[in-house]
């Protein structure tokens, strides 16, 4: 980053900071990654520099001819990998994508189920805060209390009352499988469209770790930059006979231009993440997960739904006397990055939740595996038994870093 550092010190220098940051700590965000170098250069191109607005082939400026073949071939790759029958790769990022396949397959006011925010869905399934819950009447499914799993009778009686025009399974903090074909027999019996939102498993699937939502799913979207570990972007699946309405609501419907650059660094994830190495790397996100839910639970640590079938873990510590917002700043403060989290049935409030979310798919980009989750859960123990103990957290920040030395990340600068 020579020019950038000449022509403007300011950002380069807190660019530099946060790059070493990303590598002398632990980051279990389970929405966050390290991207490949390839990525990163693609992401940084000079197809920032161009305005595609349309479809290949179908463009409304001239000049086309090389970006027109990089959409074809990541349309092609994204089809390939998930075997969908058509891809739109130009969604900005999640929440769009999703938006844009409300606006394709509802009208405003019809009905949209999806899994409520605080236990495990997401703002775009339909919360009241979100333009999804302004526009279309939410309906809302929720886990069981005994058992934090979403308990699939209940999403069928509800469907069934509500007769809601889509069904929206997916989650942002649900630590098991999601059954894709119960959820496809409940929207065909309410005569219902079925979406899943995979973005937080889109890499799971393909690296074989957890069943995929095609062919029960009549629409797929999927951020590109979570387990799959590409660039900040999103992508929409579909059968062949929705994919010019899905397309119209991408463009011209929500979106101006493709961001190009995203759209080439898409593709270049979606090619690593068709090799043996990508399907070794999915596994290991499990494998690690559950070490440091075990780790955590022989602790004393209450996981929603008693521990984790994918790469997050959900910790309710109402049972360590601390809030998820104050064991997550005590951890920062030690090395390690994760975000407070409401749990289901949280007497607390958003801001200030009972839980922490974690997650293994940046760790296991940097090849950590599960001693290091085990210590990793030793670490975080100890910062929550004494989240105030200045000493304690400079002790395990120093050994984080050493640890983090060890298994050096993709895409950043060696310590
Ligand atoms: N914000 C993302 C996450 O952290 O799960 C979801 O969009």
């Amino acid at each position: 980053m020579e020019a950038l550092s000449k022509s403007d010190p300011e950002i380069f220098r807190l660019i530099r900071e946060e790059e070493q940051y990303q590598r002398d700590s632990v980051r279990l965000i389970p929405s966050e990654n390290y991207v490949s170098q390839a990525v990163l250069e693609a992401s940084g191109s000079v197809l920032t520099n161009k305005y595609s607005e349309g479809y290949p082939g179908r463009r409304y400026y001239e000049g086309q001819r090389f970006v027109d073949q990089i959409e074809t071939l990541v349309i092609e790759r994204a089809k390939a990998l998930f075997g969908a029958e058509h891809a739109n790769v130009q969604p900005y990022s999640g929440s769009p994508a999703n938006l844009a396949v409300y606006l394709a397959l509802m009208k405003p006011g019809e009905g949209l189920m999806g899994l409520s925010l605080p236990h495990g869905g997401h703002l775009t399934h339909g919360w009241n805060v979100s333009v999804t819950g302004m526009l279309w009447r939410p309906v809302r499914y929720t886990v069981e209390r005994e058992t934090g799993r979403i308990d699939y009778d209940a999403v069928r009686a509800l469907a069934l009352k509500e007769r809601p025009r889509v069904i929206v399974t997916g989650a942002t903090a649900y630590p098991r499988l999601l059954d894709f074909a119960a959820f496809g027999q409940i929207a065909r019996e309410v005569g219902a469209y079925l979406v899943a939102d995979i973005a937080h498993i889109a890499g799971l699937i393909v690296g074989g770790m957890h069943p995929g939502p095609l062919p029960h799913a009549d629409v797929v979207t999927t951020t590109t930059h979570k387990t799959l570990r590409g660039p900040r972007g999103a992508m929409i699946l579909c059968r062949k006979e929705l994919a010019e309405r899905i397309d119209r609501a991408v463009f011209p419907g929500l979106q101006g231009g493709p961001h190009n650059h995203t759209t080439a660094a898409i593709g270049v994830a979606l090619k690593e993440a068709a090799t043996p190495a990508f399907r070794a790397y999915a596994e290991r996100i499990v494998r690690n997960a559950r070490a440091l839910a075990d780790e955590l639970g022989a602790r004393g640590f209450n996981l929603v739904s008693g521990g984790t079938d994918n790469h997050l873990l959900l910790v309710d510590l109402g049972n360590k006397g601390i809030t998820g917002k104050q064991a997550a700043k005590a951890l920062d403060r030690a090395g390690i990055i994760c975000n407070y989290n409401t749990v289901p049935y949280d007497p607390r409030k958003p801001f200030d939740p009972s839980g922490i979310r974690l997650g293994t798919p940046a760790v296991s980009s940097r090849a950590m595996g599960e001693g290091e989750m085990r210590q990793i859960g030793r670490w975080i123990d100890e910062v929550v038994a004494r989240p105030d103990d200045a000493a304690l957290a400079a002790r395990i920040a120093g050994a984080v870093g050493e640890l983090c030395r060890q298994f050096p990340a993709p895409g950043l600068l060696r310590a």
